[in-house]
């Protein structure tokens, strides 16, 4: 750990108006703030905040800043600060404007009588007063009255300024709909974590969002859908024409304005996105005539892939109707960037549609790619005529990228280094590290998500400039963004679990210097944030706290050692073994546990003895094979290949995310291996651990057969399940259990069938994860 630099300071009695003043003594790790200032320097003494603490602003933008924090005492403490004009003597906040800090920057000076916020703009004062809330007791954050809080600060010397322009998140308001009170609080908590961009995915498939006065059916039509929320996302049917549509919503043009006006007095700027040439089904169902088919389609309640009615590239009629939508668009949002999505569009209508044949013909497109390019570059002189530049998916660069327009890059950062090689800017949202959708934890501790694993310690380490970038190219990179879909999102405390608290994290990314990033450091000042979440009412994830498990066999010994983690690393973990209690007598976690016999482990993080949140209990499987001489007959895939050759018995179970590690899988092949027990041994059950997902192509073995040998030449069949495909949408994990006579045998053969080829005529994997000999 960290050696840190305690200092000490002897406080004398300092007699305020009528209160008295604290005596404190802070350390450096009494500080919390994230994102973590450029330079800090703690200062003997400190600043206590009383009823009479006053603001001594010189503009509106200034005590636009300062509101934030009287609001803070008001609802906290009951106080009515107040803001002044002339300077006092004591006891206030004065803000200076100074030219030579950069854009958002801010100095804070905080000492005994009067704290000091230099910057150059609103951002910039903002940002110093959020430092000082972070500075003040997390009590600061209550939404109801607290007593008997003092307010007092160390003094410091802070420095601070962002390393990225673009600080964003993404909220996907199409999938499922948000109301506007949801947003403006999501707005807020950006500007806490001194995040200055929200991206407001407005229009997608299953929804349009936004009010267009000059097509009032967008929103009578494409708002609302066939309610089938019961349903999982991708088992949703195609609902008839005439059915009644009763789940969506949208935001009037009065709402817009109303949360950009917020947004504003947040230092947020909103950037919009309209979707286009895909992702705009909820379009096309209000508006048939924008397809290149023209035929009616309901708004989708769900899963819709591939995306084929799409804008038709070959008719005018769909570029006014783009640049009508665009013109209300841009008279409601004053951002300089206008996001035009671009992303996932199937253009196999593009190739049949004699509109657009001849639009490929008249303006010598080679390909339907080259088509989408014409179609972006043609809306690009458009936004660009009205002095804004155009930012889209990474697919925007496919057929050629429209001059001046910047690329967020998602598909990995090879669109971002492409985008930056071309001379044009990016902002880095790489679905590795900023996929907000993804599972923060074990898949099977979590809700429901799209798949996908970036727990907050992996977003921690996002960084926008990457590998292989010159100079040049890092000069193009305007910064980084998380993005939450929602697909699987249906509520508001659901959407605050996946975006708490991996914004934190995401803010530190793009905010903090690269040098400062010391994962320790971070995860102990969370603990602090995360009282702050609770005073604001977020319903933040606590998965940085779960324990999970990772177990190593020592084939030598067959002895397997099972060692416990949490990801944040400071944490009292503690476990009791089968039958035994998990209170003050469990055992302190400090190296790996051995088993040697079926073991169920029970762990928990304790707190004064005490154990707090998930309970981990898991029971592991000791059988007759564990450890044993696996050898293949036909080999797992080089993209699957679990933990290598002793991965079947290893008595580790894969979860139902099949990236994690402990899968071995066949493609198109069966799968075919023999575990050799070294002796003649008493066996009369083979179980074979399998997985389903077929979204992925993952089914189960068409036939699983156990065969048995004592020379390991002649085997003798002793059972086998025959499981012929069925439709079954989801994740299943499956043991097939093959019982015989007790019998003594050596060697072990099993054989999996392969389905070979799905329905919709796909290669299919078996995915494996133990063989289980009893
Ligand atoms: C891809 S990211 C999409 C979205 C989905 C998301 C699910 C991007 C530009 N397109 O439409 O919601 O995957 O993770």
């Amino acid at each position: 750990m960290k050696l840190k630099v305690v200092l000490v300071f002897a406080l004398s009695l300092i007699f305020f108006g009528c209160n008295t003043k604290e005596t404190k003594v802070f350390t450096e790790s009494d500080i919390h703030v994230i994102p973590k200032p450029e330079s800090l320097k703690l200062i003997e003494g400190n600043f206590q905040f009383n009823k009479n603490t006053v603001f001594y602003v010189a503009d509106k933008a200034q005590s636009a800043a300062a509101q934030i924090l009287i609001d803070r005492f008001k609802e906290a403490q009951g106080w009515e600060l107040k803001t002044v004009d002339t300077q006092p003597k004591s006891n206030y906040i004065q803000f200076k404007t100074s030219e030579d800090i950069e854009d958002e920057g801010y100095k804070l000076m905080v000492e005994n009588d009067v704290i000091t916020i230099q910057s150059n703009d609103f951002n910039g004062f903002l940002y110093g007063i959020q430092t000082l809330r972070q500075l003040l007791p997390p009590a600061i954050e209550s939404q109801t009255k607290i007593a008997d809080i003092s307010w007092v600060i160390p003094n410091v010397e802070i420095a601070d300024k962002p390393r990225f322009e673009w600080r964003g998140l993404m909220l996907d308001v199409s999938r499922h709909f948000f109301q506007k009170e949801y947003i403006k609080k999501t707005i807020d908590r950006l500007a806490f974590h001194k995040m200055n961009t929200f991206h407001f995915h407005l229009i997608d498939d299953q929804g349009w969002r936004i009010e267009i006065k000059k097509y009032p059916k967008l929103t009578e039509v494409g708002a609302w859908r066939v309610d089938q929320e019961d349903k999982p996302w991708d088992g949703r049917y195609t609902p008839k024409l005439d059915e009644k549509a009763t789940y969506g919503g949208f935001y009037t043009q009065d709402d817009i304005k109303e949360i950009v006006a917020y947004a504003e007095s947040r230092g947020v700027t909103v950037v919009p996105e309209i979707e286009m040439p895909a992702h705009v089904t909820s379009a096309i169902a209000s508006y048939p005539d924008l397809s290149c088919l023209e035929k009616p389609v309901p708004v989708p309640s769900g899963g819709l892939w591939p995306i084929t009615d799409i804008y038709c590239a070959g008719k005018d009629s769909t570029f006014e109707f783009l640049e009508d939508v665009l013109v209300e668009v841009m008279a409601l949002f004053p951002s300089k960037y206008i996001h035009v999505g671009g992303d996932e569009a199937t253009k196999t209508n593009w190739e049949k549609c004699p509109h657009c044949k001849k639009r490929m013909r008249d303006e010598q497109l080679k390909s339907v790619e080259e088509l989408q390019s014409y179609f972006i570059k043609r809306m690009e002189r458009f936004i660009s005529s009205k002095g804004r530049v155009l930012i889209g998916w990474d697919e925007i660069l496919e057929g050629g990228l429209a001059p001046g327009a910047a690329v967020m890059s998602w598909r990995g950062v090879k669109g971002g280094l492409e985008a930056s090689a071309e001379g044009h800017d990016v902002v880095m949202t790489p679905g590795t590290h900023c996929y907000f959708d993804h599972y923060q934890g074990p898949m099977d501790t979590e809700p429901l998500a799209w798949g996908g694993h970036s727990p907050v310690s992996k977003v921690y380490q996002f960084d926008p400039i990457v590998d292989g970038m010159s100079e040049e190219q890092a000069k193009h990179v305007l910064g980084g963004q998380a993005n939450l879909w929602a697909e699987h999102i249906t509520t508001e405390s659901h959407s605050e679990y996946m975006i708490f608290p991996r914004l934190a994290a995401m803010s530190e990314a793009v905010w903090s210097p690269k040098s400062s990033r010391d994962w320790v450091d971070f995860s102990s000042r969370m603990e602090n944030i995360f009282k702050r979440y609770q005073h604001q009412g977020i319903n933040y994830a606590k998965s940085a706290y779960t324990i999970t498990s990772e177990t190593e066999v020592d084939e030598a010994t067959n002895t397997i050692t099972v060692s416990l983690k949490n990801e944040f690393p400071v944490a009292d973990i503690r476990y009791a073994l089968n039958d035994a209690p998990l209170d003050e007598t469990a055992t302190t976690y400090t190296k790996p546990i051995e088993i040697n016999s079926t073991t169920t482990i029970k762990a928990s993080l304790f707190e004064d003895n005490k154990p707090v949140g998930k309970v981990f209990e898991k029971t592991f499987n000791y059988h007759k094979a564990v450890g044993k001489k696996v050898t293949y007959n036909t080999k797992y895939s080089d993209s699957y290949k679990g933990k290598g050759a002793g991965n079947m018995v290893n008595i580790v179970r894969g979860t139902k995310n099949f990236h994690d590690g402990q899968w071995q899988a066949w493609l198109v092949k069966d799968m075919e291996l023999t575990i050799d027990l070294e002796d003649e041994t008493e066996i009369s059950n083979v179980s074979v651990g399998t997985m389903e997902s077929q979204g992925p192509s993952i089914y189960f073995p068409t036939q699983v057969e156990v065969l048995v040998s004592n020379d390991g030449k002649s085997f003798t069949s002793v059972g086998k399940i025959d499981r012929p495909y069925k439709n079954n949408p989801g994740i299943t994990l499956k043991d097939f259990s093959i019982d015989f006579n007790t019998q003594k045998a050596r060697f072990v053969k099993v054989k999996a069938k392969n389905l070979k080829t799905s329905e919709n005529g796909n290669d299919t994997w078996i995915f494996v994860d133990e063989i289980i000999v009893r």
